[in-house]
């Protein structure tokens, strides 16, 4: 049997085939397919298999490269996207509350939408917590139990009582990001109308979760690479632009990063319709990002703020244990 004949069999999961070799041929070996081999039956990546992951960056990146294509296909083969994964996005958004905020921009102040304070801005919610209905079986990485002393618990009650009835942020299971935004932080504050602006695409491509299962999609929108060009990054003090960027849902309970590069990739797309109808709340409302070259766990729904940063931002599934790259 060859290492890919093995890595299939093993595995069952062809789209996580060619993320294997590639992880496979980093760690190499026996070691690899016991580690697999222990994972039968579970949909998530086993924990050994991380220790592969770490790897899966620079091979992917090397056999792929960054600006590679994923492939387009035909109107009917698209389909319904099912429901994956609502970390953020549990409380509905009162539509005329949004605003896409934006951090790191080159001459903000240039701009109407300038504002001293992007983190003053209210997303507002209506009461009612609603399940999504159909599938989000996105299960949470185990995380190892830990109990907070008492006095933490208090001093936290009370940290969260002095920020009044402000909202808490990073609600989930990987708590909050790394990145958040401080209090006084200057940006744009753009309506989905500024966001919208651009010239509108459509196309069909292959959407994969690392879960294994993948589906085609029929997405409409705008490529992030125009909305980035539009509101473009201050360069550094030597010239250099930024090397990442940083999503989070509105107040922070889902969050991504990525490259710049990877932002400008021309199928990267601002996503405002799913099938061409308008995005529902579950799969992202007002606008989520579709990136074919990303695994689903990037690809984040109901993008509340992007910020350019020269750090590598943190990532939600990567507090969980996953890949950051995760490159197809
Ligand atoms: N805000 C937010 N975005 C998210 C997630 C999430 O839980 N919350 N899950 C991610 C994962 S793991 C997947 S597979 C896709 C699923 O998108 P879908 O629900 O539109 O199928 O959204 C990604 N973006
Ligand atoms: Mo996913």
């Amino acid at each position: 049997m060859t290492v890919d004949e093995q890595v299939k069999m093993e595995s069952g999961k062809r789209t996580r085939r060619s993320f294997l070799v590639a992880a496979a041929a980093a760690v190499g070996g026996y070691e690899f397919y016991r580690w697999i081999d222990r994972s039968n039956g579970d949909q998530l990546i086993p924990r050994p298999l991380r220790k592969g992951l770490n790897f899966d960056e620079t091979v992917t990146k090397g056999v792929f490269g960054d600006r590679g294509m994923a492939p387009t296909y035909s109107l009917d083969k698209a389909e319904e996207l099912r429901i994956n994964g609502v970390y953020g996005l549990k409380e509905e958004l009162v539509p005329e509350s949004y605003r896409l905020q934006m951090v790191g921009v080159e001459q903000p102040k240039r701009f109407a939408q300038y504002v001293d304070d992007v983190t003053k801005w209210e997303y507002k919610y209506t009461a009612k917590k609603e399940e999504a209905t159909g599938n989000h079986d996105t299960k949470v990485a185990p995380k190892d139990e830990v109990k907070m002393p008492p006095a933490f618990e208090t001093a936290l009650a009370e940290l969260k009582k002095s920020k009044g009835d402000k909202r808490p942020r990073g609600q989930e299971e990987a708590g909050e990001s790394d990145n958040t935004i401080d209090a006084g932080t200057a940006g744009l504050l753009l309506t989905m109308g500024d966001v919208t602006r651009f010239e509108k695409q459509e196309f069909v491509t292959q959407f994969k979760c690392i879960e294994g299962w993948s589906q085609y999609v029929h997405w409409g929108g705008v490529k992030l690479a125009d909305l980035l060009a539009a509101y473009p990054p201050a360069k550094k003090a030597d010239g250099t632009l930024p090397q990442y960027v940083y999503m989070e849902t509105p107040d922070g309970d889902y969050y991504c990063g990525y490259d710049l590069k990877v932002c400008q990739h021309p199928q990267s797309l601002l996503v405002t319709e799913m099938m061409g109808k308008p995005l529902t709340q579950w799969h992202g409302a007002p606008v989520r990002l579709h990136m074919p070259i990303k695994y689903g766990y990037k690809q984040i729904k109901r993008i509340g703020l992007i910020a350019y940063t020269d750090m590598r931002p943190d990532d939600y599934w990567t507090k969980l244990g996953y890949d950051w790259y995760a490159g197809l």
